[in-house]
């Protein structure tokens, strides 16, 4: 089967080229993932050509000056998990490649990676035109494309081959969920994890058990539960580590590294530690409004409006333990999952939960809303805000250090970050185009005032000047080192990160001993009398006899196993209050594989 033709590269129109091609940065102080130092930096052209001490370099003439006195200088940051002008049940995502882009960079986010998704049964190669087509000509910054792999054949195997060897693609994303609209069986996961191996592409799951779910949700409607509570009840936090666990299994017995995209449960992100704790190539993806916000205490009028897959959790505990995994190592990116409706669109689900389109904001605020919770509560260093808001996203994804670092030769999107200046989120102010913002009213530390994107200052003074079309489209190579290394028993080259680690400058962070609390897996009743969804009384003791929750233990005294709200974890909480496994990292650092 003839490929269509590569999408030509993109020359940028002189338009658009930037007439101040060339910059000094002076007096601030570089941060990142590895190292933090006072240095002046030189910009033409888009790249950074000198990284040095103030006053070392004589700056020549009609050069512009940025005095970055007291402020961070941040390598700007990768969003690996957007999906602007997504078609998704029955609506379009409001935010498109333009202004998508264009609040990411208000925000201090200077690359995305967008998701090409294909109907089931259509060509990938068709889609990624179509992505490309819908993304070159608007796009603010630079970006990168994921493409998913929504249905499986042989077709699909030779289209992943030309993706990667001419399309500058590096990466696939299965889903275990959406039963009938990109759901994988295991078998099919199996075989498309092996190509992802045979190509040296990373492995990417949506990581919920999409049959589970659709069991859940056909019980709930047909009990009459069919309000937003019935999104998180259908999906709880053991659906998604379920999901979790398997793709670790299956990624392990095929031999490829495996991403999880986007977990927001203390579960999922725990599992994802165990199967690193235990050798399997795994990195992890913390959804960032799991992070800045959580649905305990949301008013049920409002849960509707963040709606997500995998659920923003009801469990206040959930973004704490997400930056405590993300501080240690465990997981490794801050992704926004930006796939934004506007609430006329979600209330296509008012009725029935399962129409409600998918998705939330996050691409312009997930750097503050990660500081905030981060860095300003003393989680993660800054340093380590670095590595998993652009870093560490940049070399899984085979970027770096083009993308990612402040050095001589990579790319010049630079943040100049003020840490002490604070702004409240709203969707009164945020540049993105829907109109209601999960993060409404956070007042975040941390403001991004200059934003810098390839040499080209497109934030400061409270403005954003961008064009349309400016970005570039970034091909992104096989065989990324810092995950295929590990796979072969060898270190991902990230020495650096275990320095970081020992010499304490990641004091906030990083711990030797990783101390896992084992929660106790709350069973589905427990949203049902929580305060979070304040579920009335009949729906209560609707999803009760749905769950069972209120059947008496039998006779001898035993639990039912069969009972579905049968839990371990409540035989676990039996044994005290949290059960805790204190695990050491192996001499010499993380596990490297024992394949
Ligand atoms: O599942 C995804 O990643 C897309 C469809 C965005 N929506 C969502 O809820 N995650
Ligand atoms: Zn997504």
């Amino acid at each position: 089967m003839s490929s269509p033709q590569p999408t030509p590269v993109k020359k940028i129109p002189i338009h658009l080229q930037s007439s101040q091609s060339r910059l000094y940065i002076k007096r601030g102080q570089v941060v990142n993932h590895d190292s933090t130092f006072a240095a002046d930096i030189y910009i033409e052209d888009g790249i950074i050509k000198w990284v040095g001490p103030s006053g070392e370099f004589v700056v020549p003439g009609g050069v512009r000056v940025i005095d970055a006195a007291n402020r961070l200088i941040l390598p700007g940051g990768i969003d690996p998990h957007t999906h602007m002008q997504l078609p998704f049940g029955g609506a379009v995502a409001v935010d498109d490649f333009y202004q998508g882009t264009k609040a990411a960079i208000a925000g201090g986010t200077t690359t995305i990676i967008d998701f090409v998704l294909p109907n089931k049964g259509q060509s990938l190669l068709e889609a990624y035109d179509q992505w490309r087509a819908w993304a070159d000509p608007k796009v603010c910054c630079d970006y990168g494309l994921h493409v998913g792999v929504t249905w499986w054949s042989k077709s699909v195997r030779d289209e992943m081959r030309i993706l990667c060897a001419e399309r500058g693609v590096n990466s696939f994303k299965m889903f275990m969920a959406y039963k009938g609209l990109y759901q994988l069986d295991d078998s099919d996961l199996y075989d498309a994890f092996e190509a992802c191996r045979d190509l040296g592409a990373v492995a990417q799951v949506h990581a919920e058990n999409g049959s589970i779910i659709a069991k859940n949700a056909a019980k709930l409607l047909a009990a009459g539960v069919n309000g937003p509570e019935g999104h998180e009840l259908s999906r709880s936090e053991e659906v998604e580590a379920e999901a979790v666990n398997r793709a670790c299994i299956i990624a392990h017995q095929v031999k490829v590294p495996i991403y999880i995209t986007r977990m927001t449960s203390k579960l999922a992100a725990e599992t994802v530690a165990r199967a690193r704790l235990r050798g399997i190539i795994a990195y992890g993806e913390a959804l960032a409004g799991a992070i800045g916000t959580n649905l305990h205490g949301i008013k049920p009028t409002q849960a509707i409006y963040y709606t997500t897959s995998p659920p923003i959790r009801a469990d206040p505990e959930a973004p704490h333990f997400l930056l405590k995994t993300l501080a240690s190592g465990h997981l490794q990116t801050t992704g926004s999952d930006n796939c934004t409706f506007n609430k006329e669109h979600k209330e296509l689900g008012k009725k029935d939960f399962t129409k409600i389109p998918n998705g939330v904001n996050g691409v312009e605020d997930r750097m503050s809303v990660v500081w905030e919770r981060g860095v300003e509560a003393r989680i993660l260093s800054p340093q380590k805000f670095v590595a998993i808001t652009s870093t560490n996203a940049a070399k899984i994804f085979n970027m770096y250090p083009r993308k990612g670092r402040i050095a001589v030769g990579s790319d010049a999107d630079i943040v100049v970050w003020n840490p002490e200046a604070t702004r409240v989120i709203s969707a009164k102010t945020h540049y993105q185009a829907c109109d209601f913002n999960i993060f409404e009213g956070m007042k975040c530390h941390g403001v991004p005032e200059i934003v810098i994107v390839r040499g080209k200052v497109c934030v400061e003074n409270g403005q954003v000047r961008v064009a349309e079309g400016q970005g570039q489209f970034i091909e992104t190579p096989v065989y990324p080192s810092y995950v295929y290394k590990p796979l072969n028993g060898n270190s991902n080259g990230d020495e650096a990160d275990n320095e970081d680690h020992e010499n304490g400058d990641d004091k906030n962070g990083a711990i030797e001993e990783l101390e896992i609390e084992i929660p106790p897996i709350e069973p589905i009743t427990k949203y049902l009398a929580g305060p979070a969804l304040s579920i009335t009384s009949e729906t209560k003791s609707t999803a009760q006899s749905i769950t069972g929750a209120n059947r008496a233990p039998r006779q001898d005294g035993q639990r039912n196993m069969q009972d579905s709200t049968f839990s371990l974890s409540e035989e676990l909480d039996k044994t005290g209050p949290r059960a805790t496994i204190k695990v050491r990292n192996p001499p010499g650092g993380k596990s490297t594989g024992f394949w």
